[in-house]
């Protein structure tokens, strides 16, 4: 199977993470996809696009051996568990399982926000919309604060986990590296006073399915080329399969 995502390890990827438990990591052909180089048009025009594949244009993207596609890292992550050659990520029907979906549900949006105040600071700060910030941040202080009651009492590593590890490392991240400053709190660090949380997080980070790509370059051919043949495989196999 193929998966279509950016191959940019300086935070962890919830998709990636889920594959390696799952037993699966060997099985994928990672391919690197930059979806906003397809926005900025400057050296890339459309080299990068897999609408042909996702409507939306996004990654995750994952194609199946047979050629059916299955985007959105919540679908790709239950196709890997359903399938799993190792452990399972979603806890069974139960209360485990509502509390590990509920977190997967936290950690998701938490990422996906944080993604849009990048993009909106990647405009002159006299064109940001400071409506973004002031909304998001109460969020995410009233996530982490209720997360480090939590941690402490957590045994086992499900999906919700593998969720909250994506979307704090890109806050992290995002604080730590990026540019553009942030406008309310510019020197924001997740860890302060959530000592719990912060422990959590550092034994998480030592599984192997994290390990697997966390601040580690990724090391394969990421040329648009090498994308555009592997959508044009996958259109092929699509066709196979038609007959
Ligand atoms: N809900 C989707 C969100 C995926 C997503 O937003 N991907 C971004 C990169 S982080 C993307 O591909 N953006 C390109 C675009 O919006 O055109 C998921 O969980 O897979």
């Amino acid at each position: 199977m193929k998966l279509f995502y950016s191959p940019f390890h300086s935070f962890i990827h919830k998709v990636l993470v889920t594959a390696h438990e799952c037993g699966h990591w060997d099985d994928i052909d990672f391919v690197p996809t930059f979806p906003f180089k397809n926005l900025d048009g400057e050296d890339q025009g459309d080299a990068y696009s897999i609408v042909a594949l996702n409507p939306l244009g996004k990654v995750p993207t994952l194609a199946t051996d047979t050629g059916q596609v299955i985007y959105g890292s919540q679908a790709i992550c239950e196709y890997f568990d359903v399938n799993s050659k190792a452990r399972k990520m979603y806890p069974a029907p139960g209360p485990a399982r509502w509390d590990a979906i509920t977190r997967l549900a936290l950690g998701d949006t938490i990422f996906e926000t944080t993604v849009q105040m990048v993009a909106e600071q990647w405009q002159e700060p006299e064109q940001w919309n400071m409506r973004v910030f002031e909304s998001l941040w109460p969020k995410y202080i009233r996530a982490l604060d209720g997360l480090e009651q939590q941690a402490g009492s957590w045994t086992d590593f499900d999906i919700g986990h593998a969720s909250l590890l994506h979307a704090i490392s890109y806050l992290g991240f995002r604080a730590e590296f990026y540019e553009a400053k942030d406008p309310i709190h510019p020197d924001f660090r997740w860890r302060d006073g959530r000592p719990a949380l912060s422990d959590w997080f550092d034994a998480a980070i030592e599984r192997p399915s994290v390990q697997s790509h966390y601040n580690k370059d990724f090391e394969g051919d990421t040329g648009a080329k090498r994308c555009q043949q592997a959508v044009q495989d996958i259109l092929a196999l699509q066709k196979e399969h038609a007959r």
